[in-house]
């Protein structure tokens, strides 16, 4: 593997600089077929790319797949440690779309970016005919908002092709899941539901090392339960595995700014680094250039600056 396709900060810290990294090494380093994701003393940073007519921000922007690896070429080059790539909306009763159609929207895209960009990429998909296509083209890490309950193919998959999964927490599914979210104790059953599909995948034959975890922000949860959940984060980075969040322009924050998506950007970097403070190693967005920027400086504080002076 060669140095460019190392995405970590190769910093070596003594034990005085462990104040703030809730983790031990444990869970934070994820070796994909495009290069290792070290998150020991650096956040790693996913750029969604929707090729979507009707995705909540980015919707019907990246039909064009020349358009759409564009995108990805500019996320990468701004700072994206992956690119996630996703052909079926799942925002709020969103319709579901065939695997034909999703293949012809994803497959075109990552064949593109493959040619050009070096990072690991991911499948945003509950298909495993979808994703399995995807890891053909060149594609790294599989995606599963349904945490493989959907499709019982995806765990067979993911176990024989031996490539880093992330699930994700929902409650219902994604036409269903806003019409009454409930819980007793939402991160507590986030925890457990997170806890009993790291277990089925193991057993399943998925590495351990393999799996990401994902409270699902957005995914029936009404703002309150969001807050609780990001708030609640140290008690999901302690599980063991990198921690994966996604709050990037999605209504909860519109809901405490009165904002339309277009208008999130601030308070979806506000929560981004409340993430990473809380122990998130992954952090997924729309908006690479600015999100990084915000993330460099939240990690200088929390690992210090390579070669800074004192
Ligand atoms: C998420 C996702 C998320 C993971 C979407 C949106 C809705 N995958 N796919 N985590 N959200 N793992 O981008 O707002 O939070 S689609």
């Amino acid at each position: 593997m060669s140095d460019a396709n190392i995405h970590s900060a190769n910093r070596s810290g003594g034990d005085s600089e462990k104040g703030l990294d809730s983790m031990d090494g444990r869970g934070c380093v994820i070796k994909t077929r495009h290069g290792m994701l070290d998150a020991r003393r650096r956040t790693v940073l996913m750029g969604i790319i929707n090729v979507t007519p009707d995705s909540f921000y980015d919707g019907g922007k990246r039909l064009d797949p020349d358009r759409a690896a564009a995108d990805g070429m500019s996320m990468v080059e701004t700072g994206a440690d992956i690119l996630d790539i996703g052909g079926e909306s799942t925002r709020p009763g969103a319709g579901v779309v065939s695997t034909e159609e999703e293949l012809q929207r994803v497959l075109p895209v990552i064949q593109r970016l493959r040619r050009h960009v070096k990072v690991p990429i991911s499948i945003d998909t509950y298909k495993a005919q979808v994703a399995r296509a995807a890891l053909i083209e060149g594609a790294d890490i599989v995606n599963d908002i349904s945490a493989l309950r959907f499709d019982p193919q995806m765990a067979l998959l993911v176990t024989a092709e031996k490539v880093p999964v992330v699930l994700m927490h929902m409650q219902g599914t994604p036409q269903t899941m806003q019409a009454e979210p409930h819980y007793k104790d939402v991160l507590r059953e986030v925890q457990d539901f997170l806890a009993a599909q790291v277990r089925f995948a193991i057993e399943a034959g998925v590495d351990r090392e393999n799996i990401i975890i994902d409270p699902g922000i957005g995914f029936g949860k009404t703002l309150d339960h969001n807050l609780t959940l990001l708030r609640g984060l140290p008690t999901l980075a302690s599980m063991g595995q990198p921690l994966l969040v996604g709050a990037s322009r999605k209504t909860f924050i519109g809901k405490i700014l009165r904002l339309e998506p277009d208008e999130r950007l601030e308070g979806s970097i506000a929560a981004a680094i409340a993430a990473v403070f809380a122990g998130a190693h992954i952090i997924r967005v729309h908006d690479v250039n600015e999100t990084r920027k915000a993330i460099r400086v939240a990690d200088a504080i929390r690992f210090g600056v390579p070669g800074a002076q004192r």
